[in-house]
């Protein structure tokens, strides 16, 4: 049977506060896009184990991801937003892509490189093996669609490698999914380092904008970021990677072309510009802050998304499940 809609795909990890660089990147084209799919939306906490996590601060992490999601505008009732870990498949498929992954393959990976760099004490097999959970993910929905920023490309081809090499040997098991994207915006670079992505597990605070950051803060922090001496706001990447990722922020929150920025500022110093970026971004988080606080005040409508999506996801997670077991040879469980 066709499918009425194309299947969508994407999630976060668990790692923190999420960022700006989520936001563009991710969750804002999640929330575009939401009418035109069926979405499914995770929150990945079990990839977050990758990096060791404090219980209690990671239990409220991961719900504050949950609920700021649906503060961003995914209605969770129309799109099926749930808890990695409430859908034992994934682990269950994520076995099985082991076993038709290469290490030769993962080898290759950078943020394998970069993440066991940054935590040269705690190299784990699941940060090894990361990308065919990351699979797993995708491939257990069918999904024909995975927006994602530039930094998950890699991940993405693995997974369509993984997937295509499956299909050949089993027949059609699963959904070649595409890539989708942001055309401006896929690699949001960090405020003080600003050739390095800006990431939410990132120590330096003022690196980064935080979508709790009050008003003050995120004023403060632009007002901080790491530009040049050439008091000339211009978009070159290579040469003023500060201003042009400032520019970049601010043209996706105003929707304004690169263009249209230099002409705005033309004649004015970079401090005229840093208080523009930050009021522009203070105000598209403002929705989000007042019905992320509504969610805060009664709780019990998030819990209830919360359980009923886990049985959503459950059911179609497992459909494809099956499917697999039953084409790799594997016996099916006696009733
Ligand atoms: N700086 C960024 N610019 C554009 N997109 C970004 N994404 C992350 N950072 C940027 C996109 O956000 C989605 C969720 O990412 P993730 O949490 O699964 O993992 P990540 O890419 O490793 O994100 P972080 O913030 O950098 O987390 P940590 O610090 O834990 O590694 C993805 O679609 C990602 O592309």
């Amino acid at each position: 049977m066709e499918k009425e809609k194309k299947v969508l795909y994407s999630g976060m990890q668990a790692t923190g506060l999420l960022t700006i660089g989520n936001y563009i990147g991710a969750l804002k084209n999640w929330v575009n896009l939401n009418e035109e799919y069926d979405c499914f939306f995770g929150v990945m906490d079990l990839h977050s184990l990758t990096v060791r996590q404090n219980p209690a601060e990671f239990r409220k992490a991961a719900r504050r991801i949950y609920t700021q999601y649906v503060a961003a505008g995914l209605d969770p009732e129309k799109n099926c937003i749930y808890f990695q870990s409430h859908v034992p498949a994934h682990t269950q498929l994520g076995w099985v892509l082991d076993c038709f992954t290469y290490m030769g393959e993962l080898n290759r990976m950078t943020q394998f490189k970069d993440k066991s760099a940054k935590h040269a004490d705690n190299i784990n097999a699941g940060l090894f093996t990361y990308p065919s959970l990351m699979a797993a993910d995708i491939l257990l929905y069918q999904a024909d669609v995975v927006p994602i920023g530039a930094d998950q490309k890699q991940h993405l081809e693995i997974c369509r490698d993984i997937a295509e090499r499956m299909n050949n040997i089993y027949g059609d098991i699963f959904t070649i999914p595409e890539g989708y994207f942001p055309k401006i915006g896929a690699k949001i670079m960090s405020l003080a380092e600003p050739t390095k992505k800006m990431s939410k597990s990132d120590e330096n605070v003022n690196a980064t904008i935080y979508l709790v950051d009050d008003k003050d803060t995120i004023i403060r922090k632009f007002k901080k970021a790491v530009t040049d001496s050439e008091a000339q706001v211009r978009y070159d990447v290579e040469n003023k990677p500060g201003v042009s990722n400032l520019m970049e922020i601010y043209g996706i929150v105003t929707e304004k072309s690169m263009d249209a920025i230099e002409k705005e500022f033309e004649g004015k110093g970079y401090g005229d510009f840093k208080l523009a970026v930050g009021e522009a971004v203070a105000d598209a988080l403002e929705p989000m802050h007042k019905r992320y606080a509504e969610f805060e005040q009664d709780k019990s409508y998030i819990d209830k998304c919360i359980k009923d999506n886990a049985e959503k996801a459950s059911y179609y997670a497992n459909k494809t499940l099956r499917k697999v077991y039953k084409k790799l040879g594997l016996n099916e469980m006696i009733r």
